[in-house]
């Protein structure tokens, strides 16, 4: 397949022409899917937000509008958006807009600051930048002037006040005859987690997303009466299509936007709107089983509670059912393609121990040795997998692309994992240079990288330690250049540099040298056997 972006690498032909043939990719664009539904229930609401209940028939005539009023602007087919919105209605406008208009957005979280922004918006070479006034007290229009100082020509849009910028609800224009997408063309730019120097940018295709969303619909239960609370950043990849809020709307249900996953902004919304689904990352479960048992929010509702984006322990899986009288779904998928449920329908053990088996038939799954030969049923190795929704190349990274993908085209997820008896996958942990901060992933690289810019840091090693709460949080070690800085200095250094609050370490140790391996390359798993050995007693296991 020949893609619309150059740097992207799609299906070579006999599987674009297997996976058509199957019927999971089925031919139809983003902005064709939300016209369909649009025509045949107009004045259903798509989307809740606060106040506002936007109907099928709004969401498709704003999209309309919005595509034609950017394209006025300038910006058209294949063009680059970086879109950096909280939970709000705003975001699914701005998505199917821009997936009418085939403009690509890259999809920034929330929480990423100038450091993140800057570098999407120049590795992208975007046209456009849309992002909000300000959230959580952060003012983002600042850092969108920072960012378009480094960035001529970059055109900025701002949803609320947009103070020197263009208002987003000034984009709007009577509906335009548009050089629509076709539905192999890549839709939109997804981030990864990374585990390098910088995050790499997934493409994804209107074909191959809609089959994951449409197919997980099936297995979760969706149809036009799920009410889906999206609690987590709308923009990640799980609350997006898992089945998320995209399967949502492609089913004609209901999507319930809460800003923050807090409880008291959470309970209520479940209680008012009869929510159905939801999904969360472990801590956030975990807060919600604790403020649930408590709470006098009538949570009845609620049928099924996915977990997913780091691992869920057994312990807080079996509290589920009790507490909240729903069943628990564990997730375990990643932005690049691969998603696995466990089914509603399977035993209580297998839903409480296991990150479920894959979508579709059609999910290539190995478990291989560090020689990519396949390892023993049963036993425990690197998961490689190739398939209908898992991308072939990131965007822009042939270098890297040659390393994270097997010459077969499987992609490395750096996840070690087993299959149980009965073909549930079980995550046993990491191979790759990450840390899963409760489902933020750190890359140790980048943050590596913020430490050695210092200039009283000769070396620095980025690696988990094990958090009740979190699962794991970060800690840096450090060799330094003549004297040590204080730890808060240079915690303080590295958030001053503009990134994602959750990448700044949250302990800092200073060494005299690093453990070696073998070969003489740092060891990290030394290091992170010394730093949890050092938190025992804190934790007082
Ligand atoms: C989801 O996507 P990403 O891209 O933020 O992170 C993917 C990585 C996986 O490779 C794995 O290391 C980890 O996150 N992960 C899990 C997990 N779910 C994700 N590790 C253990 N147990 C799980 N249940 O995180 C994501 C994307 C779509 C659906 C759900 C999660």
């Amino acid at each position: 397949m020949i893609a619309n972006l150059p740097g992207v690498t799609l299906w070579p032909d006999e599987f674009a022409e297997r996976y058509r043939a199957a019927g999971y990719w089925q031919g139809y664009t983003f902005g064709q899917m939300l016209r369909v539904r649009a025509t045949k229930h107009p004045d259903r609401v798509a989307v809740v937000e606060g106040e506002r209940r936007i109907t099928y028939g709004e969401l498709d005539s704003r999209a309309d509008r919005l595509a034609a009023g950017l394209r006025e602007r300038g910006i058209g087919k294949g063009d680059r958006v970086v879109v950096q919105l909280p939970n709000v209605a705003e975001f699914f406008e701005v998505c199917f807009g821009l997936f009418r208009l085939g403009a690509v957005p890259v999809f920034a979280l929330p929480s990423h600051r100038m450091t993140e922004i800057s570098y999407f918006c120049e590795f992208s070479e975007a046209a456009a930048y849309i992002t909000v006034d300000a959230e959580a007290g952060f003012d983002h229009r600042a850092l969108a002037a920072d960012v378009v100082a480094k960035q001529e020509g970059l055109q900025v849009f701002v949803v609320g006040d947009a103070g020197e910028f263009t208002a987003l609800s000034e984009v709007d224009a009577d509906p335009a005859e548009l050089d629509e997408p076709v539905p192999g063309d890549v839709a939109f730019l997804q981030l990864s987690g990374g585990s390098t120097g910088v995050p790499k940018l997934i493409p994804r295709t209107h074909d191959d997303y809609i089959y994951s969303f449409r197919a997980s619909n099936d297995l979760c239960g969706v149809t036009e009466d799920t009410v889906y609370l999206v609690a987590l950043p709308a923009a990640h990849n799980f609350p997006m299509s898992s089945p998320g809020t995209f399967g949502v709307l492609h089913a004609g249900g209901r999507v319930v936007l809460a800003r923050r996953p807090s409880p008291d902004e959470v309970f209520p919304l479940v209680e008012s709107e009869r929510v159905t689904l939801t999904a969360a990352v472990p801590p956030l479960a975990l807060l919600w089983l604790d403020a649930a048992a408590e709470t006098s929010h009538d949570l009845s509702s609620l049928e099924v509670l996915q977990v997913g984006g780091a691992k869920c322990s057994e312990e807080v899986a079996r509290r589920v059912r009790p507490v909240l009288g729903a069943t628990l779904q564990q997730v375990f998928g990643m932005a690049e393609g691969l998603v696995n449920y466990t089914r509603l329908d399977d035993p209580e053990d297998v839903i409480v121990s296991t990150q479920g088996r894959p979508i579709s038939a059609d999910d290539e799954v190995l478990v291989v040795d560090d020689e990519d030969n396949p390892v023993p049923a049963g036993e425990t190795g690197h998961l490689l997998t190739r398939g209908p929704y898992t991308i072939r190349g990131y965007y822009r990274a042939d270098e890297h692309n040659a390393r994270a993908f097997t010459p077969e085209g499987f992609y490395r997820t750096g996840d070690v994992v087993r299959f149980t008896a009965e073909g549930n996958i079980v995550v046993e942990g990491r191979a790759k240079d990450q840390i899963n901060r409760g489902g933020e992933k750190v890359a140790a690289e980048e943050v590596e990288n913020h430490l050695l810019a210092h200039p009283a840091v000769h070396d620095a090693a980025v690696v988990s330690m094990p958090d009740d709460y979190l699962g794991e949080r970060t800690c840096a070690f450090v060799v330094p250049r003549g004297t040590a800085p204080k730890a808060r200095e240079l915690i303080k250094f590295v958030r001053e540099r503009g990134l994602a609050g959750y990448k700044v370490p949250d302990r800092v140790v200073f060494v005299e040298q690093f453990p070696q391996t073998g070969v003489g390359k740092v060891s990290k798993r030394d290091l992170r056997e010394a730093i949890s050995r050092e938190l025992v007693p804190k934790l007082g296991r």
